[in-house]
């Protein structure tokens, strides 16, 4: 844990140096605003806190990606398919993956990740490894690649290609005999990221079951994000464990408050860990991790991950997709958003309009900031800092989207927005980490003329955030 050397005292003449981890820090820094005294300090080099590499500061910038869980399941109505299915059964008469990118390039995604692979072993390219495969069903007469033609529509409409390989696998002869059947793992990611160019992200999941007879497969992590680096370097890896985003912790749509980028890498150590510390780590990161790892928040447009058609009237409505874009990109996450291809191999038009939806309901909430103009960055004789704006004109916003600049770490710990007609400051709102981006609702009240952002904690020198301010509710 990283010490830090901080000056503090019941006033600034009887202060003394004491040692402490950053979280103590903080802590240190909102006890001594609120008494008013202590001078918290900053010894340490700015250099030393984790920062994201450009992949990680792309990946997060795009803010949604679509996730599409296609395959026999998709035909079996399952959620999770044995790896008995009869390859006849996948005939996707009119797949079209352009169909899936134009939706998700409509409704402002600028990502889309395939199931290659899902627990069933299915695989959706032709692969050398298996005969449970594209290859041999009826779709375009066993010549079809659906990998192929994802990465290909990806590609058309300027998303970026991630694609998701289980490595539970209830077909293949040699899962639970791990050696043999991490040689197929790999063979199977190296077919993926040699074949079919970039790669933006790699998607794994940590589904271990048991294998024939009771076998217990031992995934070889570090050879699989190994292959990964070698094969595709500029690639996002994800998973429980990282290495470069971790999963959110759970599959509501429901990234953690606070939500820090940094983790302790100890904590997660594999994909599938178990354990009390795993989820809240998931969820809220860690202020005093070493490491950037920042959350994915995986959810559903339906109640399953693949389709079932008895699922067609029960689609997220454009409020709830609202509110997971609140709790997922607006808590300094990104949302991968499930919308499951039909047995047709085409996005359902109830999905496609209410992603339409979706994207005009963010229009009408973010189209249009109001005009600010920032009049003072403060820090604080106390620690913390005060950035204050003005309002071209007087105005009641009731969205405020505030954002650090992550290139250069993650900082505030808390912080209150507050605002004023000329004289009194009103709060408006409080909250924890900022991050990329965080969204709040403000309370409602006379129209404002002055708005400031008060950096309460803090775990290195602060900086200035960014701050958008909306009107519409
Ligand atoms: C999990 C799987 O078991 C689910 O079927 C789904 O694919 C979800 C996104 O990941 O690990």
């Amino acid at each position: 844990m990283a010490a830090l050397w901080v000056l503090a005292g019941a006033d600034a003449s009887s202060a003394y140096a004491t040692a402490m981890d950053r979280r103590s820090f903080v802590r240190v820094g909102a006890l001594s605003m609120a008494a008013g005294w202590s001078l918290p300090r900053w010894p340490r080099s700015v250099a030393d806190l984790p920062r994201p590499s450009a992949a990680q500061v792309t990946w997060q910038r795009d803010e949604l990606a679509m996730f599409l869980h296609f395959g026999v399941n998709t035909f079996t109505d399952r959620e999770w398919g044995d790896g008995k299915e009869d390859p006849a059964i996948f005939d996707p008469a009119r797949l079209d993956a352009r169909q899936w990118a134009r939706t998700a390039k409509a409704a402002g995604f600028r990502a889309m990740i395939l199931t290659a692979k899902h627990h069933d072993g299915f695989c959706l390219w032709p692969t050398a490894t298996t005969r449970h495969s594209v290859a041999n069903s009826p779709w375009r007469g066993g010549a079809g690649d659906v990998v192929r033609e994802f990465v290909d529509a990806c590609a058309a409409e300027g998303l970026r290609a991630g694609l998701y390989l289980s490595p539970w696998d209830r077909n293949h002869p040699s899962y639970g005999d791990s050696p043999a059947y991490n040689d197929v793992y790999v063979t199977q990611l190296t077919e993926l990221l040699t074949r079919y160019g970039p790669i933006a992200e790699v998607w794994f999941d940590g589904a271990n079951g048991e294998g024939p007879n009771g076998r217990r497969q031992v995934y070889d992590w570090p050879r699989v994000f190994g292959t990964v680096r070698r094969l595709q370097p500029a690639a996002i890896i994800f998973s429980d464990a990282g290495p470069d985003v971790r999963w959110c912790g759970n599959e509501r749509g429901v990234a953690g408050d606070p939500n820090w980028s940094t983790v302790d890498p100890k904590v997660v150590s594999y994909p599938g860990q178990s354990g009390s510390a795993v989820e809240p780590a998931l969820q809220h990161g860690d202020e005093d991790g070493a490491v950037w790892r920042p959350a994915e928040v995986d959810v559903s447009i339906r109640p399953g991950w693949f389709y079932h058609p008895a699922e067609d009237e029960k689609v997220r409505a454009v409020d709830n997709l609202t509110d997971l874009y609140f709790t997922s990109v607006g808590r300094n996450a990104k949302l991968l958003l499930n919308v499951p291809p039909t047995r047709d191999g085409l996005i359902h038009p109830t999905d496609a309009a209410r992603l339409a939806d979706f994207r005009a309901r963010r229009e009408v909430l973010f189209g249009a900031a109001l005009d600010l103009r920032r009049v003072s960055f403060r820090p604080l004789q106390q620690g913390g800092a005060r950035i204050e704006w003005e309002l071209d004109r007087p105005a009641r916003p009731r969205i405020a989207r505030l954002a650090e600049d992550i290139t250069r770490g993650q900082r505030v710990a808390s912080y209150r927005i507050e605002g004023s007609q000329g004289g009194q400051w009103r709060e408006l709102s409080t909250g924890s980490t900022i991050g990329h981006a965080k969204l709040d609702r403000l309370t409602d009240g006379p129209l404002l003329r002055r708005v400031r952002v008060v950096i309460v904690e803090w775990i290195d020198k602060p900086e200035p955030v960014s701050l958008q301010l909306f009107e519409a509710t």
